[in-house]
């Protein structure tokens, strides 16, 4: 089969001007065969910062507009991706090497988000609280804020992004949004399907509620340092979010950070050790374990360490890997050469610390630039070297545990804090890891693994995963400003807190 026709006849389909993705500086490469399959012409950082003011002048007018029509852009949207679904998840398949249901499920997650939003839109509500003035009336409002800059990561290159736009636009925001440099065909895709969306929306809809920046670093630096872009939501590593996070502290930007995750499950005595298999078996090999939820370290109680693990080691063997164009492999490719590197130096590392590795290698199907392996198990004396380390690969490391409160210590006791499961049949275990002194991870799964999170809930984790939220629940609230407002309706003037002071 041929890559680079057949993702030039999906842009096609999908609305992008097909002469755009060839003869540029910044080469795609499919993850499927290593080849590369396009390349687009980068933006200036002068052009970025057009981009950013255009966007600016489009939120101007948007805000203005009454958040249930906004809505109705966003309902368009969601009836674009329903019909695109098809083509926009083979596109991910095809950039990010993703197995088919991932990539359809990745579009899915972005039809849901739009139905959230839409509802969303007649739901910004704030609060009227209660005054101690006479006479008075003190509520919140929430106003639009202004242009939300995306930073997305290659790993869910659509999904991340929809998360952001369907919030922001509902919230009367435009966005800036700036993809992997790895991923950009897909983001250029969403661009034109959202251009279809904005055209049948009609003339309400300002130019340049989305303006899609193509390039490396460069630019998405142009977008953390634009005064007029108040939030910046960025997804990736923990290194990238060291060096966002201060610069938009510096001018006082909002941030958003969903960075690294180190997530751990805890397989306790009482355990449907069915279940967790299966758990354990998704969230730890599925996309490659390329998610930031991917389950990466797992804790076993001695008392179920041998009924489980060898299962878990034998479906290691067994699982698939393959072209997720051409075979129904489970598990598909590494993004590239570096993903590889760092999964292989991660095993070193394990190694060397007493680790006892179950797969790893890699996996040859003909094309010697694309980087398929089997996903690793590895049996650890203890949680040290890379078990401390989010590694961006298949590998989870497995560690036995005998006392519930000093499995809970070490489940905390990595940097970053996205997602975390536990599987038990104990209620005292279960409402443990769900309890203050619990899971200390923004997710925490009973019976459930560590990835797939639905869209309804706010998505994000504490300490080095960045602290920001996403997606469901009030997350929307980061993107609108509050004011609050005090009305007085009476004839005298009485101040707060008692004080007086009479001219
Ligand atoms: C990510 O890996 O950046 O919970 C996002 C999940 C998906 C989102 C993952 N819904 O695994």
């Amino acid at each position: 089969m041929d890559i680079t026709k057949e993702t030039a006849a999906l842009l096609g389909r999908l609305g992008v001007n097909t002469d755009s993705i060839v003869g540029g500086d910044l080469p795609v490469h499919s993850p499927v065969t290593g080849e590369k399959i396009a390349a687009l012409k980068s933006m200036s950082s002068a052009e970025a910062n057009q981009a950013i003011e255009q966007a600016h002048e489009a939120f101007k007018a948007w805000r203005l507009v009454p958040a249930p029509k906004r809505g109705e852009l966003v309902r368009l949207l969601g009836e674009e991706l329903r019909a695109a679904k098809a083509d926009l998840g083979r596109l991910v398949s095809i950039e990010v090497g993703k197995i088919p249901s991932e990539g359809l499920g990745e579009v899915q997650e972005m039809i849901d988000i739009c139905d959230f939003a839409v509802g969303l839109s007649r739901q910004l509500y704030g609060l009227t609280i209660a005054t101690e003035r006479p006479g008075h009336r003190m509520m919140e409002t929430w106003h639009p804020l202004g242009v939300v800059g995306v930073i997305s990561a290659f790993n869910f290159p659509v999904a991340v992004w929809s998360w952001n736009a369907a919030l922001a636009l509902v919230c009367g925001d435009s966005v800036v949004w700036k993809p992997s440099e790895k991923t950009p065909l897909t983001a250029l895709a969403c661009e034109a399907i959202f251009a279809r969306a904005v055209k049948r929306f009609g003339a309400d809809a300002p130019a340049g509620l989305l303006k899609v920046l193509i390039g490396d670093r460069a630019i998405g630096e142009a977008l953390v340092d634009n005064p007029k872009v108040p939030l910046v939501s960025a997804t990736g590593s923990t290194r990238m979010g060291r060096e966002v996070g201060p610069r938009l502290a510096r001018r006082f930007a909002r941030a958003v950070l969903e960075l690294g995750g180190n997530n751990a499950g805890i397989v306790c005595p009482s355990a449907d050790l069915d279940m967790a298999l299966r758990a354990i078996a998704f969230g730890a090999m599925g996309t490659a374990g390329q998610r930031c939820t991917t389950l990466r370290r797992l804790f076993v109680h001695e008392s179920v360490y041998d009924a489980i693990v060898p299962r878990l080691k034998k479906a290691y063997e067994s699982v698939s890997v393959g072209s997720p164009l051409e075979t129904s492999a489970l598990v598909g490719p590494l993004i590239d050469k570096p993903a590889y590197d760092n999964m292989q130096k991660a095993l070193q590392a394990a190694g060397a610390n007493g680790g006892k590795v179950t797969g790893g290698a890699r996996v040859e199907n003909g094309h010697d630039a694309a980087y398929y392996v089997r996903p690793a198990l590895v049996e650890m004396p203890g949680q040290v070297g890379p078990v401390l380390e989010e590694t961006f690969a298949p590998i989870l490391y497995v560690m036995k545990y005998s006392d519930f409160d000093e499995v809970l210590a070490q489940h905390n006791a990595v940097g970053a804090g996205l997602s975390s499961s536990i599987f038990t049949r104990d209620i005292q275990e279960s409402e443990r890891f769900l309890s203050a002194d619990g899971s200390d991870c923004g997710i925490a799964n009973v019976n459930i693994g560590t990835s797939g999170a639905e869209i309804g809930g706010a998505f994000g984790g504490e300490k080095e995963t960045g602290g920001g939220r996403e997606s469901g629940s009030d997350a929307w609230k980061a993107y609108m400003r509050r004011a609050t407002n005090t009305v007085n309706y009476s004839n005298a003037l009485p101040l707060a807190q008692g004080v007086s002071f009479d001219i």
